[in-house]
């Protein structure tokens, strides 16, 4: 896809403004200066969100109902630190130091908030393009991808999503195996597409490394490794602050740190406008 394309359906009408955001993680003050900014303000513009609503930022609560309030504009996928948070209210697992969602946990209506979280899909598809928080293993294609997270996603909506939040913390299988069962299958698929940045070149995941790429230690960003078939879509995720934004027509990557006193970046789909928003003014940065 072009970089100046108007957005269409399958039947060629022009499609809604769609803007793409990359990770709030607590930040809603951003948030809500950022869809105040005239482009993003429209009542018929819809949003995408990369995942990661919540965690390490000051406003995990705030930003949580602003984004539900939204409705159906919206389209917010899970990350690590919502999938954290999820564990945390199943009662399997400590906060951490650095956590700062007290506030959901606290709140008179946590259990809703947290019945609405685990409904969020892994993955989402439409107008030419896939959105996910980390990235899609190397070696699926996007339907393989699909079926996968349709897989995880079923158990998080199920009775027995606690359970099934219970194994879901460690760094292997590192790789993909079709055999794979119970917590271990879970397991990598959450990883891929939630936590993954860096792959040898035979495609195993190397969770520890959370820098920018370096591409003098022998594994690559997970983009960088060809697929099985070229994809048909442009892959949005988030989750990568040291690598920042990222424009290529294959893969686009939209966290810029807004936690870490840098920005919340938005993408409108389409013609790939950008509109970015910091923490004390509205500051439209037009690339
Ligand atoms: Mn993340």
């Amino acid at each position: 896809m072009s970089f100046d394309q108007q957005l269409h359906d399958a039947h060629g009408r022009p499609v809604v403004p769609i803007w793409a955001i990359g990770d709030l993680q607590g930040c809603a003050q951003p948030l809500r200066d950022l869809l105040a900014q005239p482009e993003l303000a429209g009542a018929d513009c819809q949003y995408w969100f990369a995942g990661d609503l919540v965690n390490r930022g000051p406003d995990s609560l705030g930003t949580l109902r602003h984004i539900i309030r939204l409705g159906r504009r919206a389209v917010s996928i899970l990350g690590n630190h919502d999938l954290h948070l999820l564990a945390v209210a199943a009662g399997f697992r400590a906060q951490g130091k650095s956590d700062t969602f007290q506030d959901v946990l606290d709140a008179p209506d946590a259990d809703e908030l947290i019945t609405w979280l685990r409904h969020r899909p892994l993955m989402h598809r439409a107008h030419g393009y896939t959105m996910v928080h980390a990235g899609i293993a190397p070696y699926w294609t996007l339907d393989e991808a699909q079926t996968r997270a349709h897989e995880v996603e079923a158990v998080l909506r199920s009775p027995q999503w606690r359970e099934a939040l219970e194994g879901m913390y460690g760094d292997t299988p590192a790789t993909w195996q079709p055999d794979l069962r119970g917590d271990a299958r879970r397991r990598f698929i959450i990883n891929s597409f939630t936590r993954m940045r860096m792959c040898t070149v035979e495609g195993e995941m190397d969770l520890r490394h959370k820098g920018a790429p370096d591409y003098a230690s022998g594994v690559l960003p997970w983009f960088d490794i060809p697929p099985p078939a070229p994809r048909t879509d442009t892959v949005i995720f988030g989750h990568w602050s040291t690598l920042g934004l990222l424009l290529r027509p294959d893969v686009i990557g939209l966290d810029t740190g807004c936690v870490w006193g840098r920005w919340l970046t938005a993408l409108r789909l389409g013609d790939h406008r950008i509109v970015q928003q910091g923490w004390a003014h509205n500051t439209a940065d037009q690339a």
